[in-house]
């Protein structure tokens, strides 16, 4: 089925200058059908990590994202949730396997490099943080 997902390049990794490097990995393999930079406000932050509220990682990861700007990247394909996911490797850099994004650019389990939606349902919510349905539509 074909579908839509977001990746987000993180604070560490637009800080590390490293957009272009994963755009070109990533881009190598999926199609790239948006694009967009932005900072998140703290509310908004908190909105897009909604699912982690009361962890105790959430002010820390509040933090970081809200830290500096992030690429939005809006993805199309076959299956290009899961393909994107296992694309990016494990949450944590030192378990992602080798060649990953996430291997390659994190360094902490908080700076790692880059989101992907892990699901139908996480897609759904988190796209629109990046773009409106008129972009999606027009991908
Ligand atoms: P993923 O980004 O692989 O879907 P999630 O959704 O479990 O991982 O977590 C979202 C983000 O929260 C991660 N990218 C990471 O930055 C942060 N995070 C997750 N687990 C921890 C943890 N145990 N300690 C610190 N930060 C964490």
């Amino acid at each position: 089925m074909k579908e839509q997902t977001l990746l987000m390049i993180k604070p560490d990794a637009v800080r590390a200058r490293r957009i272009g490097k994963i755009l070109d990995q990533v881009e190598q393999v999926f199609q790239i059908v948006g694009l967009r930079m932005k900072r998140f406000q703290r509310d908004e932050a908190e909105r897009f990590y909604a699912v982690h509220r009361g962890k105790p990682f959430f002010e820390t990861l509040v933090d970081f994202i809200t830290s500096g700007p992030v690429v939005g990247v809006l993805l199309e394909g076959e299956g290009v949730i899961q393909k994107l996911r296992d694309f990016i490797g494990a949450t944590d850099p030192a378990k992602a396997a080798p060649g990953t994004i996430r291997a390659l650019y994190g360094t902490s389990i908080t700076e790692n490099a880059v989101h992907a939606s892990d699901s139908p349902e996480s897609a759904a919510y988190e796209i629109p943080f990046f773009f409106n349905e008129e972009e999606r539509r027009a991908a």
